[in-house]
């Protein structure tokens, strides 16, 4: 059957406008999602209807907002499969929630000469804080290595590093840059076996298939709502409740506390043990709209739908001539998410996406921040990067490739 990509576009009143006078084809949704109308009115509902400060005030609106606030973590528990609403933390975004781990849960649990395995197609959200963690702690952050191709993690380099014992393994279930989709439930039950903690970053995962965390078995979760159509400013860490349990808390502020004392303090229960401070309700609120939207279409439709859009563009843009493209390919396309990132030979990628914001296509160029795997394993400075989701079609990947053949003009790469 497929999306009805047609009448989803309708949801979304960004994709009616034009840009530099053209429709608007954004292939940038890797970076942030579009947000359907859904969305929007329930972040504006919140506002005429019933702003208040959560959890504090016992009058009608407040009870309000902070009913709506819990709903939207329960949504998110069912959402990913988590079993329990006490295992799902609201926080920022991903990164918060990586750092979370990296700060509440590192600071415990690594010491001196400990090792700390991550891999080399990481965002800079999942290498940084383990970098200062290292640092602080005197510990060795290992890195597993690719594939000769640059497409997979090399799982016997995964396994050798294994054997050095590391505390902690944290991947990315979905490359940002390659689209590599990894099997995270062998990861985890690879380093289970060696004795480690798992922390999964699905922000490319969560808004484009179906997460299964207590299938996967991963200790931790984390990703963000405005990659999955929901507002910014809340990111989800999952964690296991017992170890959420362990864990000292993160930040320290209002809510978090059960008493305080001028000479210490005892802490909440979970999750709000992890929620310090105001938190952002209006984005809580659109999220828990935002995985509702996605729950009517189906998280299986909506991979499917990136699979043929994904292997019809890379078709597409393979066909062109001087036209090179990274990640898996081919009978390997089962594994790669709606993530094509490309160069056009003899241009340089911000040439590329300034050439497609004329013809008023969005995308993005540069390392995508994952430096360490653009460039030094896909050794280049930079790479354009095209991005797709449920609004995305086939006609706008037409236009795409036709910006391809605009760059060679302008560039006089056909010479
Ligand atoms: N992890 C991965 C795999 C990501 O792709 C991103 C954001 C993050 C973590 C961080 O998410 P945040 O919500 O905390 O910022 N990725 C991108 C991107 O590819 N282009 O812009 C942001």
């Amino acid at each position: 059957m497929g999306l009805d990509v047609e009448s989803i576009r309708k949801d979304f009143p960004i994709l009616s406008t034009t840009s530099h006078g053209k429709p608007l084809v954004y292939l940038d949704s890797a970076a942030t999602s579009q947000k359907p109308v859904q969305v929007i009115n329930a972040v504006s509902e919140y506002y005429r209807n019933y702003n208040a400060n959560i959890h504090r005030g016992i009058y009608e609106i407040s009870v309000k907002a902070t009913e709506e606030y819990e709903r939207s973590k329960e949504l998110a528990a069912k959402f990913i499969n988590a079993g329990s609403y006490r295992s799902i933390v609201y926080n920022r975004n991903t990164t918060e929630a990586i750092n979370t781990v990296a700060i509440a849960w590192g600071e415990a649990n690594i010491g001196k000469g400990d090792h700390i395995l991550i891999t080399q197609m990481e965002h800079h959200s999942n290498i940084v804080p383990w970098q200062l963690l290292a640092k602080r702690r005197g510990a060795i952050l290992d890195y597993a290595p690719l594939d000769k191709e640059n497409r997979f993690i090399d799982m016997e380099g995964l396994k050798e590093l294994l054997e050095r014992g590391p505390k902690m393994v944290s991947f990315t279930h979905v490359s940002n840059v390659l689209g590599t989709i990894n099997d995270a439930k062998e990861i985890t039950a690879l380093a289970h076996k060696a004795g480690a903690r798992v922390l999964v970053d699905g922000a490319q995962a969560v808004p484009h298939m179906k997460v299964d965390v207590r299938e996967i078995d991963c200790d931790f979760y984390a990703f963000s709502s405005h990659k999955m159509l929901g507002p910014a400013g809340t990111g989800v860490l999952y964690g296991k409740e017992e170890l959420l349990e362990e864990m000292p808390p993160f930040l320290g502020g209002g809510e978090m506390i059960r008493s305080v004392g001028f000479d210490g303090a005892t802490w909440n229960d979970i999750p709000w043990k992890f929620e310090a401070g105001t938190q952002n309700t209006e984005s809580a609120i659109g999220l828990a709209a935002a995985m509702e939207y996605l729950g009517r279409i189906g998280m299986d439709e909506v991979r499917r739908h990136e699979e043929v859009l994904t292997r019809y563009a890379l078709e597409r843009l393979q066909d062109t001539s001087g036209v090179e493209t990274y990640g898996p390919e081919g009978n390997d396309l089962k594994r790669k998410g709606g993530v094509i990132a490309f160069n056009v030979k003899g241009a340089h990628p911000h040439d590329v996406a300034s050439i497609f914001d004329r013809e008023g296509i969005a995308i993005r160029a540069g390392h995508h921040c994952a430096m360490p795997l653009v460039t030094k394993m896909l050794n280049e400075p930079a790479v354009a990067r095209a991005s797709f989701y449920i609004y995305t079609s086939e006609g706008e990947i037409d236009r795409m490739v036709q910006a391809v053949s605009r760059v060679k003009e302008v560039l006089h790469l056909n010479r």
